[in-house]
């Protein structure tokens, strides 16, 4: 069904030179694979050791691998949000790391990714992670009755998600805005300031946790894990986190079969690799990591899985595939897990130096794949390109219009290089890590003068001060950012602190 908003994107004028010089249309199915917190290193084709990735190192080989993609933000909220909209995170001041019962963040009249696909005919399905808010900031959200606005309302037909993320509350699904399985007299309340009813926490009951927690992971234990957050009621919609790849998996299969006869856009957002990791049983050991692996092997069958669906159904050659990650890898985030302990010598940022939460490299570097067979021809590519460009090139594949003035003045149109037609990418990129921003030209990184954290191994932030006037990196000969080349080329630094703050400006307002 159109919505209005729908059909005043179809007859918004075409996108200021963006689509503009866009292939003809092509409606080929797209499903984006969005996992969470997966390192550019963890995956085999990306030259990771500790963990077997069958299936992604075959989608890898039959498709376009990039070596210099980038999520935008160092964590997730921003990634995502850029993803969906267009625009870079730090543009949108709510676009940080929300709490389970946030509003939402993505205003519902710009466009969205999402919402362009399906002016030109698209279903367009979200199953998996969401963590961009729901309800409108005026009104507390009552989950016991329509959940809105939410994933309908910026574009998504079809919803099946969590509210935030596995290690918040409220732990339970959400399907097309309702609560699934809630029965209405033991009804939820959600807090983040306190604990609400009776429930057991961390805190008060550590004997009853599968896996202890720190202090901030020590609200509500929902299935034996306490969470970040308090909440009551919904004893029956609780979801199991064992179970969740399976439900997320069957949905998302559903979703395809469903829509076999039509062009569909699936935003496949899992939860692995994210906390808690609680793999199914039958991946427990299936790599050498502990959980941290395994969760990473469940992630990989699931995508086996996907297309698998996709060749029974005869649907490979006219579907792309992309699977990406929100950012950079953790060992540590608030569960004691076992995940460095088991780490050995495996990389999970690769080369690159730091991971999640960090300004360094590994903090927003992603495993980055497109695969369309018999249209995109296989191969790695040094292009660089942001996931921020999503919305430009799918845009530009499908026909869609869209105003760059109107929102997405981030998203910059790389269909060329994801099909494998242009090796051009990006001439630059702002990349984010909280209040952080970086700027990569080139085989440059500029880091302007200040703190850039890095988690260690268990958890604890350690900072390094990067004094005036800023670092730079030549990240060809060094991809762990450990010599800073500012004193060298002090003109390189001006031009790239100068060109950093007019990106910043840029559509701000
Ligand atoms: C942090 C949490 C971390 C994780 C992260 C969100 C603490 C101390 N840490 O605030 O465990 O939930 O938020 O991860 O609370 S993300 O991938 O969704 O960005
Ligand atoms: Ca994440």
């Amino acid at each position: 069904m159109n919505s209005p908003r729908t059909l005043l994107l179809a007859f918004t004028v075409s996108c200021l030179g963006i689509a503009a010089r866009a292939a003809p249309a092509s409606a080929p199915n797209i499903i984006l694979i969005y996992a969470d917190d997966v390192g550019y290193g963890d995956l085999g084709c990306y030259g990771g050791t500790g963990v077997d990735t069958p299936n992604l190192d075959r989608l890898a080989q039959s498709g376009r691998r990039f070596t210099s993609a980038y999520a935008t933000s160092s964590t997730c909220t921003p990634s995502r949000y850029s993803l969906l909209t267009g625009r870079y995170a730090f543009r949108n001041e709510a676009a940080r790391i929300l709490p389970g019962n946030a509003p939402l963040i993505i205003d519902p009249i710009k466009p969205t990714l999402p919402a362009l696909l399906q002016t030109r005919g698209y279903i367009t399905g979200l199953v998996g992670k969401w963590h961009l808010g729901l309800g409108d900031q005026d009104h507390p959200l009552d989950w016991n009755t329509a959940i809105a606005p939410g994933p309908r309302e910026v574009g998504f037909e079809y919803s099946y998600h969590m509210a935030a993320t596995g290690d918040r509350v409220p732990a339970v699904y959400i399907e097309n805005g309702r609560v699934l399985n809630l029965e209405p007299d033991d009804p939820i309340t959600v807090s983040y300031e306190g604990p609400v009813g009776s429930n057991p926490t961390g805190t008060s009951h550590p004997h009853l946790l599968k896996v202890q927690a720190d202090k901030q992971h020590s609200g509500t234990i929902v299935d034996g894990t306490s969470r970040i957050g308090f909440m009551s009621g919904g004893a029956a919609a609780r979801w199991t986190d064992e179970e969740m790849p399976d439900v997320f998996l069957e949905r998302a299969v559903g979703f395809i079969e469903s829509n076999q006869n039509r062009p569909f856009f699936l935003y496949y957002a899992t939860h692995e690799n994210h906390v808690p990791r609680l793999p199914h049983p039958r991946f427990r050991g299936a790599s050498g990591l502990g959980v941290r692996g395994d969760a990473i092997a469940q992630l990989d069958w699931g995508v086996g899985v996907l297309l698998e669906t996709l060749r029974k159904l005869d649907l490979t050659k006219n579907t792309l595939v992309i699977f990406s990650s929100d950012n950079g890898p953790v060992l540590f985030d608030g569960y004691h897990d076992g995940a460095y302990q088991m780490n050995g010598d495996h990389r999970p940022a690769g080369p690159w130096r730091g991971g999640k939460y960090s300004a360094w490299e590994g903090g927003t570097r992603m495993p980055f794949i497109a695969s369309w067979p018999g249209t995109i021809s296989p191969g790695p590519t040094e292009a660089m390109i942001s996931q921020v460009d999503l919305l430009a090139s799918l845009a530009a594949l499908t026909g869609a219009a869209c105003d760059a003035t109107d929102g997405p003045v981030d998203s910059e149109n790389h269909i060329d290089a994801i099909l494998g037609r242009s090796e051009e990418g990006r001439s630059l990129l702002v990349q984010q890590s909280g209040g952080m921003k970086t700027l990569r030209q080139g085989p440059w990184k500029y880091i302007p003068p200040g703190r850039v954290g890095v988690r260690d191994k268990i958890g604890r932030s350690q900072v390094e001060t990067i004094a005036e006037p800023g670092g730079l990196f030549f990240l060809p000969e060094d991809p762990a950012e450990q010599n800073n080349l500012a004193a060298t080329y002090p003109a390189k630094v001006r031009q790239m602190r100068i060109l950093l703050e007019q990106e910043l400006d840029r559509g701000s307002h």
